[in-house]
């Protein structure tokens, strides 16, 4: 008797649990669900599958990792990434190496996996290097956006591209031209693995072989690993050897940044000329000195602002990485991705002393 009235009741216990759930589920508004926390498993399950009209989930937690720290180029770019996200409502740590070296991002970027972050948004140092504990992280859910300079296709879901590779390899070669005419020329660049300045002169290089620039002669690549002392000497041993040079392009903004504070303070001053890529606030001085006549960019806080939507988007479901999705990425507007998961921002801006003063970054 006393065991069938507590059958009962707990039938009618169960019936109402089970009412409760149904009634839960069914009025639960996809902004409920998506900022449960718990619909890890649900998320990981739907993985790949895109839905646009998905609304960004609150609480992301980004870490947003820069080729090296006191880079005051990468600063600017994960000043942007942080600002989305915070956007968005979620949250950002800036975490990285203090070197730009090719194995340099790879131990911290195994622990940060550990902590399963929503997303990870980074600059590449090398691309291989740390395509396995990146591969790693996507695997267990972590959604990977590089942006400056990409890794492995397979090894991130989106890549920004400041500006086409091809169009900032050939903007390179025709500084090379306007700077120097003909005659010996060379490259200061970052470090020998680095993904974006490897592609920009692989374009450059390309360029220069066209008849438009003949009579202009790459004498050396040299590196200046994006250390602003390596990159000072290495422009200083770069004119001791070639003594004709007439004209250092950099498409590093801390490998121009250092080359033109050697060179304005030399008897090279005026003679050889230095270009390439870099912030106008670091370089107004030497625009102003008349030891840099041009040089280009593109506004780094933006790329890194792109960096933070895209990630946003990702880890909400809004898309997968695939060519053809659109996600809106506040103030710069609704994106597409293009081929190979890349979206770029816009063409860069050249700087001389008649428009430096206009920009403040
Ligand atoms: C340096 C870094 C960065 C590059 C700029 C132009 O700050 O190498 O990756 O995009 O220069």
């Amino acid at each position: 008797m006393r065991d069938s009235r507590f059958m009962r009741m707990l039938g009618l216990l169960f019936a109402v649990v089970l009412g409760a759930a149904l009634i839960t589920g069914c009025g639960s508004t996809k902004d409920d669900s998506d900022s449960s926390g718990g619909g890890g498993s649900a998320a990981s399950a739907d993985a790949g599958k895109a839905d646009t009209s998905a609304a960004i989930k609150k609480g992301l937690k980004v870490v947003v990792m820069p080729k090296q720290l006191g880079n005051p180029y990468e600063e600017l770019e994960d000043k942007g990434t942080v600002a989305a996200i915070e956007e968005t409502g979620g949250s950002a740590k800036i975490q990285g190496p203090t070197d730009a070296g090719a194995s340099s991002q790879v131990s911290l970027l195994r622990s940060i996996t550990q902590q399963k972050p929503d997303a990870i948004v980074l600059a590449a140092n090398d691309p291989n290097a740390i395509a396995p504990v990146l591969k790693q992280a996507m695997q267990r859910g972590v959604k990977v956006v590089t942006q400056d300079s990409d890794a492995a296709k397979d090894a991130r879901q989106i890549f920004i591209n400041q500006a086409t590779t091809q169009s900032i390899g050939v903007q390179l070669a025709k500084q090379a031209k306007s700077t120097a005419g003909t005659g010996e020329i060379a490259v200061l660049s970052a470090t020998a693995n680095a993904p974006n300045q490897n592609a920009w002169i692989k374009i450059m290089k390309a360029e220069l072989q066209k008849p438009e620039y003949q009579g202009l002669k790459l004498v050396k690549v040299a590196y200046g690993d994006d250390d602003d002392q390596k990159s000072f000497q290495q422009a200083q041993g770069l004119l001791s050897a070639y003594p004709n040079l007439k004209s250092i392009i950099s498409p590093t903004t801390v490998g121009i940044a250092a080359a033109a504070r050697y060179v304005s303070g030399s008897k090279y001053k005026g003679k050889v000329a230095i270009t390439g890529l870099g912030t106008p606030n670091q370089m107004r001085k030497f625009v102003k000195d008349g030891t840099v006549s041009e040089f280009a960019l593109w506004n780094p806080e933006d790329v890194g602002y792109l960096g933070g939507y895209a990630a946003a988007a990702l880890a909400s479901g809004q898309i997968s990485g695939k060519q053809g999705e659109s996600f809106k990425a506040g103030k710069l507007g609704t994106k597409t991705i293009g081929a190979d998961g890349e979206i770029v921002l816009g063409p860069p801006t050249t700087f001389t002393k008649d428009n430096i003063d206009k920009f403040d970054f």
